[in-house]
């Protein structure tokens, strides 16, 4: 069937007869996508103030990436790792030489690099820290998103990510987050092999710790041989001002985790990075996937992360992300509907003056997509605001100037 014959309502109702009910979605349906613009079936266009939940930090299509897949496609695009291919070293050697790590083990969600990153942590606390077998502790902060596995969902404290899905994950304990005094006494369990955590805590609503929290964080966890492990899946690859959001405080995890912008949106790229003592804690046949380090997705992720690099793009949303920020705390101080802004670089947020299980910000963003911006409500009442990091001085000022038009007119 032509999707090019189908109306937005048509293709609507194709979804909510044949598919899964596991999304509200906002009503927009995009056709197509170039840097920070989205059009939907129709051919309206729209700023793209979500950047699929940052993995678009380059932009749609970006030419220089969607120009590695196609060489890349017509040439081996799977080996599997049953054999060598002439990608994988190459694109090894990047990923070690770009982010400072002995290693990389590639995967490509960013809940299997989650996961990835847990079951390094449980075999080098057996193997290398000396912790009893099925002993571990691996602490995780309250309002954690790590993604829909049993897994992760077994550290959520937001029922609708974990309730109904029990039994849950077993040595798996929270903390608040954003509290070093709760950290150290947990660490004082010589059982506790590790602690994942969000830089910035992205659907939580884009909560960003006290400075130097994450810092002195990582400090007690080597005072303790604790792992500290940096889920830099949303916060990564440029999206907080600086290529990794522990760069803001200059220390580099133990296990990095890194995923979504990896591609540019282009396929699902997931990596772990860490030193060797910690990545050959896992023998071969001990761990991996069909489509890890697929040739294919590590020439995307590499010119993924030259783009980053050769278009300055940190530097990009450290610049504009300030410019945002001021013009929101603008909008704050004008109107009643908005209580707060933050973030970092182009990852931020709206508080909107109202209660979680209101329907103000879905209507706020249902009001904004008219105006031609997309952006979708995380809890409740928080609307998040990351759009490309590819967007120019000019684009955001225009960008403004509709949320606040919105805001200001919204009733
Ligand atoms: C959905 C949320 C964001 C993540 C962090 C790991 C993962 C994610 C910090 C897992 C994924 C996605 C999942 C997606 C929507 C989006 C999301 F609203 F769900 F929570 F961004 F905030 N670590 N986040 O944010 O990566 O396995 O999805 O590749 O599930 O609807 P994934």
């Amino acid at each position: 069937m032509d999707t090019q014959t189908h109306s937005s309502s048509q293709l609507m109702a194709l979804e909510d007869k044949y598919g899964a009910h596991n999304y509200h979605p906002l009503p927009v349906v995009l056709a197509k996508g170039e840097g920070v613009f989205l059009w939907d079936v129709e051919g309206k266009k729209y700023f793209d103030f979500l950047s699929a939940y940052s993995a678009v930090n380059q932009g749609h299509c970006h030419p220089r990436i969607v120009g590695a897949l196609t060489d890349q496609a017509t040439q081996l695009t799977l080996t599997s790792r049953a054999f060598y291919n002439d990608v994988l070293g190459v694109y090894e050697q990047f990923m070690s030489n770009y982010f400072g790590y002995d290693k990389v083990l590639p995967m490509n969600t960013g809940v299997e690099g989650g996961e990835t990153a847990v079951k390094l942590c449980r075999k080098w606390a057996y193997t290398v820290k000396g912790i009893e077998e099925n002993k571990a502790r691996i602490l995780f902060a309250n309002g954690n998103f790590w993604g829909r596995t049993l897994a992760a969902i077994s550290t959520s404290v937001d029922p609708s990510s974990y309730k109904g899905f029990g039994p849950y994950m077993p040595g798996f304990d929270n903390i608040p987050y954003n509290d070093l005094e709760a950290l150290e006494k947990e660490l004082a369990d010589p059982n506790v092999a590790g602690f994942m955590v969000e830089p910035i805590q992205g659907e939580a609503g884009v909560v960003v710790p006290d400075d130097g929290y994450l810092r002195k964080a990582y400090e007690l966890c080597q005072k303790h041989n604790v792992l500290f492990i940096a889920d830099e899946v949303q916060t990564g690859i440029a999206r907080t001002g600086k290529l990794l959001c522990c760069d803001h405080e200059g220390f580099k995890p133990d296990i990095l985790v890194l995923g979504k912008a990896l591609s540019g949106g282009v396929l699902p790229v997931s990596a772990v990075l860490a030193r060797d003592e910690i990545m050959l804690s896992i023998k071969p046949g001990e761990h991996g996937s069909t489509f890890g380090g697929n040739p294919l997705a590590c020439k995307v992720a590499m010119a993924a992360l030259e783009v980053v690099r050769d278009e300055k793009l940190a530097e990009n949303a450290e610049h504009l992300g300030q410019i945002f920020r001021s013009r929101m705390q603008s909008l704050v101080d004008r109107s009643d509907l908005c209580v707060l802004v933050r973030g970092k670089g182009l990852l931020n947020a709206v508080v909107i003056n109202d209660t979680e299980d209101s329907s103000t910000a879905w209507d706020i963003c249902l009001a904004l997509r008219d105006n031609g911006l997309l952006a979708k409500p995380t809890h409740g009442n928080i609307i998040r605001f990351a759009p490309p990091l590819v967007m120019t001085e000019d684009q955001l000022h225009q960008c403004c100037d509709i949320i606040e038009n919105t805001i200001l007119n919204f009733s």
